[in-house]
């Protein structure tokens, strides 16, 4: 990490802010926190002064800040909750209107029946394209690779659960024929969720039938068309849920624009511990804001969901049960939980992209794991 010494140059205010010379800022950084000190000496903040702020804060994360810009937006904003809060919703905002900006010169959707999944999207959060891959030889050879590497996971997990696997980096990380993956299950992951992680960072991986899962082009186009941005292929799950008693807390993923894209592999009924999500959670609001707040300062833990001041803002609860074949999209910025299996057991495949929006660029410099702690304030 490096890291230009301090020099005396008067700026004392910046180097109060965040303890850096403001030699190593970039022009936008001490513009915005300039306006912010003028705004302290002022009486009350308003809501715009406070978008201008934010509007400031979000153009320089967009333009390749320095770890120093990064360090100091983020405790700027970690320190002031009025501020923080106006940068939720300013980004939020400038997704919403990218996406509108690009609708009408974005490619072609590659059927209604996309069409329509789309719109049901954008409303909800989340669409379900049913039988998307009925009949389709690639389910049965997915529940295949996905039994055997379960197989595996209980062979290689006996080896890595114990307290030694925590001081190994990737304890389970494997090398075979399937191509190149890890397992994470109990005791790493909630109660009875098991899981074979294929990362894909854009390429295709080693394994045909993953590639030919994540590769397809009709959730490619979605998903693009979704978020008028550029997306890419982060990682790919194959899940065995295997019965348990613990349930998730609502959240969302992180931060950064993500969807996830849930095939089933099986049935799944109430019994087989199925995706629960909040429909119309996917804008930002004053109800969804603590958990942003929460994933903002790495808390441990996602706050409780006030479900019936939801429901009352025309929030609906979906149990997301289905058929084997079944293709599920959905927007992790939306709130959702994992429910436990009571006796059944159940197997999909999640095909995770990531896509760079307006918001993913102004929020990602600012995830607190990424920067250095003695840099924070
Ligand atoms: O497996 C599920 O039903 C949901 C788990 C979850 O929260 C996720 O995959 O993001
Ligand atoms: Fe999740």
């Amino acid at each position: 990490m490096e890291e230009k010494s301090m020099q005396g140059n008067g700026e004392e205010s910046f180097a109060q802010c965040g303890g850096h010379s403001s030699a190593n800022l970039g022009t936008l950084v001490l513009e915005a926190i300039r306006m912010w000190e003028e705004l302290q000496g002022a009486k009350g903040v308003s809501s715009q002064e406070l978008s201008k702020v934010a509007e400031l804060i979000a153009k320089a994360m967009r333009s390749s800040p320095t770890v120093q810009d990064r360090a100091l937006c983020y405790s700027l904003l970690a320190n002031n909750k009025n501020l923080l809060k106006s940068y939720y919703f300013e980004i939020s905002e400038n997704n919403a209107q990218q996406q509108k900006d690009c609708l009408h010169n974005g490619e072609e959707i590659s059927c209604s029946k996309a069409s329509q999944i789309l719109d049901t999207l954008r409303i909800n959060g989340i669409a379900v394209w049913d039988g998307l891959f009925l009949d389709d030889n690639i389910i049965d050879e997915a529940t295949e690779l996905g039994k055997a590497l379960y197989d595996e996971h209980i062979e290689v997990g006996y080896k890595f659960t114990s307290a030694d696997a925590h001081k190994i980096q990737a304890p389970s990380q494997i090398w075979s024929q399937k191509g190149k993956y890890h397992f994470t299950g109990e005791p790493d992951n909630t109660q009875g969720r098991y899981r074979a992680h294929f990362p894909a960072n854009g390429k295709q991986t080693e394994n045909q039938i993953v590639n030919s899962l994540f590769f397809n082009p009709h959730i490619r186009s979605i998903v693009k068309r979704y978020y008028q941005a550029p997306v890419r292929e982060e990682y790919f799950l194959f899940e065995t849920l295997t019965p348990a008693v613990e349930n998730q807390k609502f959240h969302f993923d992180g931060l950064t624009d993500q969807m996830k894209v849930m095939v089933l592999l099986e049935d799944v009924s109430i019994d087989d511990g199925p995706l629960i999500f909040l429909k119309k959670t996917c804008n930002a609001s004053e109800k969804l804001y603590p958990h942003f707040e929460a994933w903002f300062h790495q808390a441990e833990d996602h706050p409780d969901t006030d479900l019936d001041a939801l429901k009352n803002e025309g929030v609906e609860q979906r149990i997301v049960t289905g058929k084997k074949g079944d293709c599920i999209f959905f927007d992790t910025l939306s709130l959702h939980r994992g429910s436990p299996c009571t006796t059944g057991i159940r197997r999909n495949v999640v095909l995770t992209f990531s896509s760079e929006t307006l918001r993913t660029q102004a929020i990602r410099p600012l995830i607190r794991q990424g920067i250095p702690q003695e840099l924070l304030k």
